[in-house]
């Protein structure tokens, strides 16, 4: 029965005081009708009748902190009364300031040098536990990365704790069971403390101490229930052997040289615990490691490992006594086989030169030994090392380091190309997925807004990213301006925000719209109501900022929306952006005035979902869809701008007119084969153009589109070495030369069209409730399938045409129901496996 958490795996130090729970039924079942809970502390709440079973309301008391509690849960559904489910169990972290008697302290720090050059701290402090040890909790946060040891041990698997927040508002704790590191008499509690995003570079810019000057910690250790101690007086600090640790610069540890003296660590008692946050998301984890799957030796001590995949994470390596090693990672090789790191410096117009793309880790052997970098993270493929003489690819390992997610998604087709392509996407997603949703894992790492937007369904097919999102969401109402104004990354450091020098970029149509995109997307596929609540202040702040930017314009109708900077459809193939001024002289009123309707239109369904009444939200998308239709569909139903990009967006909201709706798809088609049959859209229009292609009877196309191999496409990313997908496309140019980003999930949101197309699963009530079930076989498959671990349970749609039949197997979970599309029959079936087969 799958009895879960909020969206957690391991509902372990949650901040939430009344969680709600989920469960399964059991297989065959149809609905239920009923249920009951109860812990094994002697809490019932007898039989309720009730069909829902995701996300249900806490039925007990509110929790307090520090609270463990072990719950049950039966259900009465067609086949009578389950049995008691497993055990599962929850336990709520420290819950309020009040909480807390540890204090936060501070390494001795008398001079700080530059940013990525900063050395990382050890603290040590010691905790006496009187007699035996029953249970025992750690609770540990930073301003810094920290990394925790109890009597020499590693607490925990978690890595970069305590993660990405707006850290102004909101930082993370985290709990951990030490019940068996800790033992009678004294046990010494060390720390290693880097910079992290908190104090090291971050962003595009670099900048650096974005949320303070100084790194801190704190941690309080609870025995049997009580606090035995903490960080407070009496803790001491040094110089460790890590001499320098940042993010984007990378890490540099001398093993050989070791760590300074000991000194007292220091209080401070400025640093407070408000804004202290449970966890709503899995953390990250070391989730696979790769060999080599060569090594290049371009000069005797020059050689480039390559992992044969992209990924984000690090190296670790083995070496001897003395060595003094030098590992440099990227994404791409150049001509001369050694890796490129030209591609990944950002380079902006308002800078002299472009700053560095880092991604350097240093060693030094003390004794022959192993180094892993864990307070840093790299995006990359292949690794340059230099400084050790001889090793095998035994040596070197690669780590592959994001968010614990649960993988929810597979698909798989008998072309062998198309699931590459797949599997790229996902590995772009891995390589994305660290904490927080990036951009890339190279040169900015950010959380930029319109990335999500775009890549969030896709996503949601793939991992459980609930969690994941909704962590994500908080920060971004924690960044929105007094305006409403949602800012392009969030968490945004204060470097990169309003009063930055790229503030005025902020507040573009298709980014600021993950305010209300991403929620919604997270509503339908998890059945989450309570984030929608929970972030309809933010969507209405944004809608309002939007109505205002619009009515500000020079067009007369204020729901034309022609004001403010747009990033526009971005990255079309063959655009050059060239300096921002020019670009942001551009007309982007179509693309802007489009998602003022999408945001509007949503919103009017939020607004019902909500209970709230949608009447105001419907009647503005109807004034702005009327305003867009006015300005660019003619008398004769002609669009315009005639771009691919806008037609497909135009009928992917719904914004044509439905008598105009064939000739725009009919055009869209017309551009795409007068290009040769190329796609001619960017960051923005991507995830649409297969789907709306499909949607109005040009399924064809969009498998040739799929397959097409020469420039711009998907395919010749992988024909010329992609792993991940590129942010451009043409992110490695004929030639060989890589520009930019190679892992941008942005247009890998085309494998939606698989799972939702191909495969035919789309979610048609939240949660997947119901859905339907409507493959669209093509591009001379013979066999697709997909498979989605919903809430409710496993969807699968499996097809194959064999001698002329096309023979389709459905898997419906408990407590839903599916329409099934096939050809043009449609039949609605209840939970089970169903096959239907046709003449094809
Ligand atoms: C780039 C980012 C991101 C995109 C913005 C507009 O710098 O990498 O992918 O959303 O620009």
């Amino acid at each position: 029965m799958k009895p879960r958490v909020e969206h957690l795996e391991e509902a372990f130090g949650i901040g939430e005081r009344s969680p709600r729970l989920s469960w399964r039924l059991p297989p065959g079942a149809d609905a239920q009708t009923a249920f009951r809970v109860r812990t094994t502390d002697g809490q019932d709440t007898g039989w309720l009748p009730g069909t829902d079973h995701v996300l249900v309301a806490w039925p007990f008391a509110a929790l307090g902190p520090a609270q463990r509690v072990t719950w049950q849960v039966r259900v009465r559904t067609s086949l009578g009364e389950s049995p008691w489910s497993p055990p599962c169990v929850l336990e709520t972290g420290l819950l309020s300031p009040a909480d807390w008697s540890a204090r936060w302290i501070r390494p001795a720090e008398d001079s700080v040098a530059p940013a990525g050059q900063r050395p990382g701290h050890e603290l040590r402090g010691e905790i006496v536990c009187a007699g035996p040890v029953g249970s025992a909790r750690l609770y540990a946060t930073a301003h810094g990365l920290y990394e925790a040891f109890v009597n020499g041990v590693r607490v925990g698997d978690q890595e970069l704790t305590p993660g990405f927040t707006q850290y102004a508002s909101r930082l993370q704790t985290q709990t951990y069971d030490v019940s068996a590191l800790l033992r009678p008499g004294v046990n010494e509690i060390t720390v290693l403390l880097t910079d992290g995003w908190f104090r090291g570079q971050v962003g595009l810019l670099r900048a650096a101490d974005q949320w303070g000057a100084a790194t801190a910690f704190l941690a309080q250790v609870h025995v049997d229930g009580r606090v035995a101690g903490g960080t407070g007086d009496g803790w001491t600090s040094r110089v460790s052997a890590v001499r320098a640790a940042d993010l984007i610069e990378g890490q540099h540890a001398d093993l050989a040289a070791g760590p300074g003296p000991w000194s007292p660590a220091r209080l401070a008692p400025e640093l407070g615990f408000d804004g202290l946050v449970g966890a709503v998301a899995p953390p990250v984890r070391r989730i696979e490691e790769l060999r080599p799957v060569a090594i290049t030796t371009l000069a005797p001590d020059r050689r480039v490992v390559d992992l044969g995949q992209n990924i984000n994470g690090w190296v670790r390596l083995t070496g001897p006594a003395g060595a003094e090693v030098t590992l440099t990672h990227g994404e791409a090789l150049g001509a001369d086989g050694d890796v490129d790191m030209t591609h990944l410096a950002p380079a902006l117009p308002f800078l002299p030169h472009p700053l560095s793309a880092g991604q350097v880790d240093r060693v030094t052997f003390a004794s022959a030994g192993v180094f892993e970098p864990r307070h840093t993270t790299h995006g990359f493929r292949y690794v340059r090392i230099t400084g050790l003489a001889d090793f095998s690819a035994d040596d070197v390992t690669g780590v592959v380091v994001h968010s614990d997610l649960t993988m929810t998604g597979w698909f798989s087709c008998d072309d062998e190309r198309i699931e590459r392509l797949h599997e790229a996407a996902v590995w772009s997603f891995r390589g994305n997925a660290c904490d927080i949703p990036t951009d890339c894992p190279t040169r900015e790492r950010a959380g930029w807004t319109g990335d999500w937007q775009v890549f969030v369904p896709a996503a949601a097919f793939l991992y459980d990213v609930a969690g994941f999102s909704t962590k994500w969401l908080r920060d971004l109402a924690a960044d929105q301006w007094d305006t409403g104004v949602v800012a392009n990354i969030s968490p945004t450091p204060p470097a990169e925000g309003r009063h930055g020098p790229l503030g005025g970029w902020n507040g573009s149509a298709g980014w600021g719209d993950a305010a209300v995109i991403v929620p919604w997307e997270i509503y339908r596929a998890y059945g989450d109501v309570r984030l929608l609540a929970e972030q309809w202040d933010s969507m209405r702040a944004w809608l309002g900022f939007v109505e205002r930017s619009a009515a500000a314009g020079a067009h007369p109708d204020p729901h034309l929306w022609d004001s403010g900077f747009h990033w526009g459809e971005w990255l079309v193939p063959g655009d050059v952006i060239g300096d921002m001024a020019t670009y942001q002289a551009r007309d982007f009123t179509d693309v802007a005035t489009a998602y003022f309707y999408r945001s509007a239109s949503l919103m009017a369904e939020i607004a019902a979902v909500l209970g709230h009444d949608p009447a105001p939200y419907a009647e503005l998308a109807e004034r702005v869809r009327a305003a867009w239709q006015a300005e660019f569909v003619a008398a004769d139903g002609r669009i315009r701008p005639d771009t691919q990009a806008n037609l497909v967006r135009a009928l992917a909201f719904g914004l044509v007119p439905p008598e105009h709706t064939r000739a725009a798809a009919d055009r869209l088609a017309a551009l795409i084969r007068d290009a040769g049959t190329h796609l001619a859209t960017g960051f923005l229009a991507t995830a649409d153009l297969l789907p709306v292609l499909a949607e109005h009877g040009h399924a064809a196309l969009a498998y040739d589109l799929l397959a097409q191999d020469t420039e711009p496409s998907w395919m010749t990313m992988l024909d010329r070495g992609a792993t991940t997908v590129w942010e451009w496309w043409d992110g490695v140019n004929a030639d060989g030369v890589a520009r930019d980003s190679l892992n941008h999930y942005s247009k890998g949101a085309v494998i939606g069209f698989l799972h939702r197309y191909t495969a035919g699963i789309r979610c048609l009530e939240a949660g997947y409730r119901r859905f339907r079930i409507a493959p669209i076989p093509g591009g001379g498959l013979t066999r697709a399938s997909a498979t989605h671990d919903s809430p409710y349970g496993r969807i699968r749609s499996s097809w194959e045409i064999t001698d002329g039949v096309l023979r389709l197997t459905v898997e419906v979970p408990p407590g839903t129901s599916a329409e099934v599309v096939v050809l043009s029959a449609t039949e609605d079936v209840g939970p089970g496996t169903h096959i239907f087969e046709h003449a094809y």
